[in-house]
């Protein structure tokens, strides 16, 4: 199979991590969501990432749907999302809260790095970056036992940290949010986050014609 997208992006992110942690052998590719964008709709017609391209040929779009691909696959022993319960409940919380920051903070960066100059709107950056924050602290508050095995919750909340870190390390100071400072150096030892390592983050600033940035 083979995953589309680069690691500079939260969503490719999390799928190769996942595919990493559940054993899963795939290919790279790294076509550029903005370099590439013409070629990137003949895989997805949304023209984004990530795309799982699978042996039979189907083409997976959307990180969830392609983690939920990858959950029936192994069953529910391995899952990295509980298939029922409160578990499963309190993952999907998480889950929403990450993946709520992640889209937050790409709105706020693009509305500053893409969107040229003069028709950039501060009090939208403004409200997208304390939406964010929300979401930043009420992770924060939650418990990341240390002993905990990886899950999609912890999986996703890592590589969010991750990408603010890169695209509006502002939000997330050194020493605010000891609990997720902790919880990221857990999970980045890991392999399969080591093996995901983003390259340093390249603002897609310069729009159609970057090769990087997400
Ligand atoms: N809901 C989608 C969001 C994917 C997404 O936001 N992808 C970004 C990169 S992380 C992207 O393709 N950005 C370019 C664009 O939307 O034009 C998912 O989870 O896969």
């Amino acid at each position: 199979m083979i995953l589309v997208g680069q690691y500079d992006s939260p969503n490719v992110r999390r799928v190769a991590v996942s595919l990493g942690v559940l054993g899963f052998a795939f290919d790279h590719d790294t076509r550029s969501v903005f370099g590439d964008f013409d070629s990137m709709r003949t895989v997805n017609p949304l023209g984004r990432i990530p795309s799982l391209i699978l042996a039979d040929g189907t083409t997976l779009i959307d990180s969830a749907a392609i983690l939920d691909w990858l959950d029936q696959e192994v069953g529910p022993e391995r899952a990295l999302l509980p298939s029922g319960g409160a578990g499963r409940q309190r993952a999907l919380q998480l889950i929403a809260l990450a993946s709520g920051v992640i889209d937050k903070v790409m709105a706020s960066a693009y509305e500053r790095l893409v969107r040229p100059e003069p028709y950039r709107w501060p009090d939208w950056i403004a409200r997208c970056r304390t939406q964010a924050e929300g979401g930043i602290a009420a992770l924060a508050a939650q418990s990341w036992p240390a002993d905990a095995p990886l899950d999609q919750a912890s999986i996703t909340t890592t590589c969010m940290i991750r990408y603010i870190g890169q695209a509006d390390p502002a939000l997330l100071p050194s020493g605010r949010y000891p609990s997720l400072e902790v919880l990221s150096q857990r999970c980045e030892a890991h392999q399969a986050f080591r093996a995901t390592w983003p390259a340093d983050y390249v603002v897609p600033s310069k729009g159609h014609q970057s090769t990087r940035g997400c």
